[in-house]
């Protein structure tokens, strides 16, 4: 077999099924990520939405007999919305991170590996070949960086040349001796925009998250938000680019490639009030198709409520008022209560006031204090 030849005609195929860029690497262990990885465990600096077993996420050998290489793939994805909402007084509006504009990448990177399964496939009956997209065991960066696909920015992702940071990523290893890709040079330089723009100090220096401070983590998780984090969220409803629009390699850069990731700007930029009363079925029909649904309701409904405080939405107390007194969910009651604080006012003061003689659960009760706090 010429591996050579099967490596372009991979390639070439490549093209026509919409992958914006691919590159090789050898199948051999990740040491310097896996030391990283273990640093990073140490220091609590972890989601916990990782794949927990840092063996696995670091040896290919443990997720397939006898892997010899690695295909990583990138699709670049839209930085700017081709029709435009704003968010004005009475109707304010969140807004989801570009990783999840359109239809969830998940769906569309798995599509196009399981394409480019089949035509390998064909062209060697028996290879052996496993496929992953952000939820298996490989760490997507460190695979795509090693295969040439682009360099491991200061704001942690991964930059190509072609189309800056905006890139979903996946990869395939497989059974296959291709030639290897050379990785890319750094091309951070002196540059610290993205670490300047952070608003919460999560990037502890050049290429290390703590994701705990992380307002992407955050937005995804379901209790209760750090108050420390709840202004600096702002209007994000999930997901946060800061890092990333902050960067000069992405000026400029808004590719449209892929119709199905073209945002429907009602739900990437949704309005707040509507989201407090969703039911799962509504949430589902609206949001369903969106990486960023993935956690489910709960934390878009609170992360709305904190936007609203963000705008100090005064139209939104009837809304609020009603989540304190009927949501069963205390994260919601508790979040609601201190978005009145924020807002402030007598309404807010006299629905907060009430709630403190009414509510038993101990953290909503804190909140509420908060609440009556911030407005004395
Ligand atoms: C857990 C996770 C998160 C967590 C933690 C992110 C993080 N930086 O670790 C949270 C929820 C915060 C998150 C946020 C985001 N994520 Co995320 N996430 C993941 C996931 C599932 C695992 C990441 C992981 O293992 N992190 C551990 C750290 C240690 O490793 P890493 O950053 O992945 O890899 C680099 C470092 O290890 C570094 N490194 C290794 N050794 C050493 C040593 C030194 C000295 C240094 C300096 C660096 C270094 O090099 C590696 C390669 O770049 C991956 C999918 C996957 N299976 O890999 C997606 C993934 C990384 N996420 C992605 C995206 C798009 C995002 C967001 C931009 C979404 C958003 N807009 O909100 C943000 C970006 C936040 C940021 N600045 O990193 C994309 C990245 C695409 C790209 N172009 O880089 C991925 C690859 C998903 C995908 N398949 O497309 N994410
Ligand atoms: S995603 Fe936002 S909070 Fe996280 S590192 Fe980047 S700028 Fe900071
Ligand atoms: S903002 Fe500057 S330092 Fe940060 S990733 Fe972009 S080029 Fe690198």
């Amino acid at each position: 077999m010429d591996y050579r030849q099967l490596r372009e005609e991979v390639i070439a195929y490549s093209k026509t099924i919409g992958i914006d860029k691919i590159g090789f690497t050898a199948a051999e262990p990740f040491g310097e990520l896996k030391n990283r990885l273990i640093r990073q465990q140490e220091l609590g600096y972890q989601s916990g939405f990782e794949e927990p077993d840092i063996e696995k996420r670091t040896n290919p050998e443990l997720l397939m007999e006898k892997p010899r290489s690695i295909i990583a793939i990138a699709l670049a994805y839209p930085s700017k919305m081709n029709e435009r909402v704003v968010s004005k007084k009475g109707e304010r509006r969140g807004i989801f991170c570009r990783a999840s504009w359109g239809l969830d990448y998940h769906h569309i990177l798995r599509a196009k590996l399981a394409k480019l399964e089949e035509f390998i496939l064909e062209k060697v009956p028996g290879a052996r070949l496993k496929s992953m997209v952000d939820t298996g065991e490989l760490a997507d960066r460190a695979v795509a960086e090693r295969a040439g696909i682009g360099w491991s920015g200061k704001n942690c992702s991964i930059i190509t040349p072609e189309f800056g940071s905006y890139v979903y990523l996946g990869e395939m290893i497989t059974s296959i001796p291709f030639e290897p890709d050379t990785p890319l040079e750094d091309q951070c330089g002196s540059c610290r925009k993205c670490l300047d723009a952070c608003p919460t100090g999560a990037l502890v220096q050049g290429g290390q998250l703590n994701a705990q401070r992380c307002i992407s983590f955050l937005t995804q998780t379901k209790d209760f938000i750090p108050e420390e984090f709840r202004e600096k969220i702002g209007n994000r409803i999930y997901g946060c680019d800061s890092c990333q629009t902050a960067c000069p390699m992405n000026k400029g850069r808004d590719f449209h490639f892929h119709e199905e990731m073209e945002p429907d700007p009602e739900v990437a930029k949704p309005l707040l009030k509507p989201i407090l009363s969703l039911s799962n079925r509504e949430f589902k029909e609206r949001f369903g198709k969106v990486a960023g649904s993935w956690r489910g309701k709960k934390p878009i409904q609170r992360n709305a409520i904190i936007a609203l405080a963000h705008f100090k939405d005064d139209t939104a107390v009837s809304e609020l008022e009603n989540l304190i007194r009927k949501d069963p969910r205390p994260v919601m009651r508790g979040t609601a209560a201190w978005a009145l604080g924020k807002i402030g006012g007598s309404e807010s003061a006299f629905i907060l006031q009430k709630a403190l003689a009414e509510e038993n659960d101990e953290e909503v009760l804190t909140e509420i204090k908060k609440g009556i706090e911030m407005i004395k």
